[in-house]
């Protein structure tokens, strides 16, 4: 550290008083939560790592319609049938009740929403490939060759070929080959999960696609509006209560975190975009499954004053996801709620990571 610096070399006293420090400094902050203030360790977790600025040491530390699946109003029908319309209203957005207080969640505070509509389901493998087939688009993952993928996903053989891992989160590794058509490393296929979301997409690959099919990434407020489902204050789409009469209502983690998954739910990695029960909407998987990216520039500071369509600040650094994933479980990622939030730069992409397009108007089929 400091003993790098210009200026002469240390004397021994000033030595020992280097090589105290890192024990009296406070630990850095975790590589995934780089440069932003106020964010924690939990961030990191089941959230996503980020793609960093320089691709060196750091290069590791950068952060990252679906339905039946032959049906016309599955992911593979028409356009129309795969958006619901959201009425215009008044919602309240975030919460007075924080449970991840650095996130931004609170406070709560009244937003009036325009009419708009809304995907049903993540954008599915099968959906992005006509994207790519029509369009040749390569996705920023394949560009830079590798993405971040949770630990217990891998083979042993991709495995053993990674030596650098996410410090703070060290079941994120970087994949050299991993990319949407490659979720778990070159050795994995999409071929046998065709309806199930697309991950390994950056914001901006998010933002091609959406703009390709005529629609748009909806911003946070949209978004958090479409989770809500009509329903106020509740913290699930569905209510308060994570699971009514024992029923799983969404895909996230069962067991303890990382180490033991049970898959209870019936998916330890990402499940179909039709699975599990809508929402008052009609929306799949909006909270859990794969992460959602939104339009908006993340910060944490909101004002209270009421708003009419919000799109969140005009510049930042990062933007804004939500909804949690597979990975979530409340002890260290209690994400899968309307209210909460994370962020990732817009050049990341992980194997949790995925996105669903809103629209002002019905896009022509096609
Ligand atoms: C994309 O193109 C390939 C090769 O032509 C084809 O096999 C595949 O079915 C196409 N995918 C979709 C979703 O249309
Ligand atoms: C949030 O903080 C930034 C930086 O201090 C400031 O520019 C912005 O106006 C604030 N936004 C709100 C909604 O208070
Ligand atoms: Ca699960
Ligand atoms: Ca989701």
């Amino acid at each position: 550290m400091a003993a790098a610096g210009p200026g002469p070399a240390p004397t021994g006293s000033r030595l020992r008083l280097l090589l105290l420090l890192p024990l009296l400094l406070p630990p850095p902050p975790p590589v995934c939560a780089a440069g932003k203030a106020g964010r924690a360790a939990g961030s990191c977790g089941c959230g996503s790592p980020r793609r960093a600025e320089e691709p060196a040491a750091y290069r590791y530390s950068r952060e990252a319609n679906a339905a039946g699946p032959d049906g016309a109003d599955g992911p593979s029908g028409p356009a129309q049938l795969q958006m619901a319309p959201i009425p215009a209203g008044v919602f309240t957005m975030g919460t007075d009740d924080p449970q991840i207080q650095q996130d931004g969640e609170g406070p709560a505070r009244r937003v009036n929403m325009h009419a708009f509509y809304m995907d049903l389901y993540e954008v599915s493998n099968a959906e992005f490939e006509k994207f790519v087939n029509s369009t040749g688009y390569v996705t920023e993952a394949e560009k830079f060759g590798d993405s971040f993928v949770f630990e217990s996903m891998l083979s042993e053989q991709v495995k053993t070929g990674i030596h650098q891992a996410v410090a703070a989160a060290p079941w994120w590794l970087p994949v050299k080959g991993a990319n949407w058509r490659h979720p778990e490393g070159p050795d994995s296929t999409i071929l046998n999960r065709p309806d199930h979301p697309v991950l390994h997409v950056s914001w901006n690959d998010a933002v091609a696609y959406c703009t390709w099919a005529g629609k748009r990434l909806p911003t946070e407020a949209e978004w958090e509006y479409s989770c809500r489902g009509g329903l106020e204050n509740r913290l699930f789409p569905w209510g308060n209560k994570l699971q009514p009469k024992g029923q799983h209502y969404a895909n996230i983690w069962q067991g303890e975190f990382p180490v033991s998954n049970t898959g209870e739910d019936g998916y330890k990695g990402t499940a179909p975009v039709t699975a599990f029960p809508p929402n008052g909407y009609g929306l799949y998987n909006i909270v859990g499954n794969a992460w959602e990216w939104t339009s908006d520039w993340w910060a944490v500071n909101h004002s209270t004053h009421e708003s009419q369509d919000p799109a969140g600040p005009s510049s930042g650094s990062d933007r804004v996801k939500k909804g949690g994933s597979y990975m979530c479980h409340k002890s260290y990622c209690y994400r899968y709620r309307c209210a909460a939030r994370s962020q990732n730069t817009p050049d990341s992409s992980a194997s949790n990571l995925g996105f669903r397009c809103a629209a002002d108007r019905l896009p022509e089929s096609g």
